[in-house]
């Protein structure tokens, strides 16, 4: 994978990527990423890329023909037009299986807007995906863009170590991760759920999605409900409606009712 990004802060993207995982993969060639500076790309001479917003208002607005130089002067040396990527509170939201789809591109190229955007007559022009990262505000796509990166690149082949790849599985089924311990087995009176010092691999896994439906039903109940559940895990359910496991709300007990009865009749 062949990352780029247009932005006018390069220094705060290869500073970002170059450590820990990532950074190991750009090092073995797993990854490359390369930044270009939209400044360079100025068309008046001074170094200007930004104007005021025409009809008024707050803020200033990126000009359309360094966005399109910058980005027509990359494609021209690759000699294809990869996939660009446009950083806005306005795209759709980014999620695991959109991580999934952009890691089988050979280049993506992600475009960091700042101030009040992006002359939208550009972004017409050139852009492919509109992506957000989630429903805030960010001062500039920069991180948005590293994230997105960070995501994807756990994806692609090579990046992560077998070890490392199996421990992400469990969100790729749509629940969320079970508890972790380590040593000491009490630490400042809390102790590990027993059941992890058993030796007893059924049990530990059971305890371990069971937890994981927990988990789920408490922080991300309608992940759920897309979630695909076998019959254990329904029994699991079926008790916790009944508040005879756990700890759980009369509200996400008649959330699981309502769960169940709909996941019956399929
Ligand atoms: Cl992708 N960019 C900016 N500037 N703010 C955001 C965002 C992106 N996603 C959420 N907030």
């Amino acid at each position: 994978m062949n990352y780029y990004v247009m932005t006018l802060f390069p220094e705060m993207i290869e500073n970002g990527m170059h450590t820990s995982i990532i950074g190991r993969a750009i090092e073995r060639g797993c990854l490359s990423l390369s930044t270009v500076n939209i400044r360079d790309y100025s068309v008046t001479g001074n170094g200007r890329i930004d104007d005021y917003p025409y009809g008024g208002g707050a803020g200033m607005v990126m000009q359309a023909e360094p966005v399109y130089r910058a980005y027509e002067a990359l494609a021209g040396r690759l000699g294809r037009r990869p996939r660009l990527i446009y950083l806005t509170p306005q795209g759709r939201v980014f999620d695991q299986g959109m991580a999934v789809s952009f890691a089988v591109e050979q280049e993506l190229v992600f475009l960091c807007g700042h101030y009040e955007g992006v002359d939208e007559r550009v972004l017409d022009e050139i852009v492919t995906d509109f992506v957000s990262i989630g429903d805030y505000v960010l001062t500039g796509g920069e991180l948005a863009a590293m994230v997105m990166m960070d995501a994807i690149s756990r994806m692609v082949p090579g990046v992560l170590s077998n070890q490392e790849s199996g421990q992400y599985e469990s969100f790729q089924d749509g629940l969320l991760e079970y508890p972790q311990y380590s040593r000491p087995e009490e630490w400042r009176g809390r102790l590990v759920p027993p059941v992890l010092l058993s030796g007893h691999h059924g049990k530990v896994g059971r305890w371990r999605r069971d937890q994981s439906l927990l988990r789920t039903l408490k922080s991300r109940p309608e992940l759920l409900e897309k979630a695909e559940l076998d019959r254990y895990d329904r029994d699991y359910l079926q008790r916790l409606a009944r508040g005879e496991a756990g700890a759980v709300t009369p509200e996400e007990q008649s959330f699981l009712a309502k769960l169940l009865a709909i996941s019956e009749k399929a």
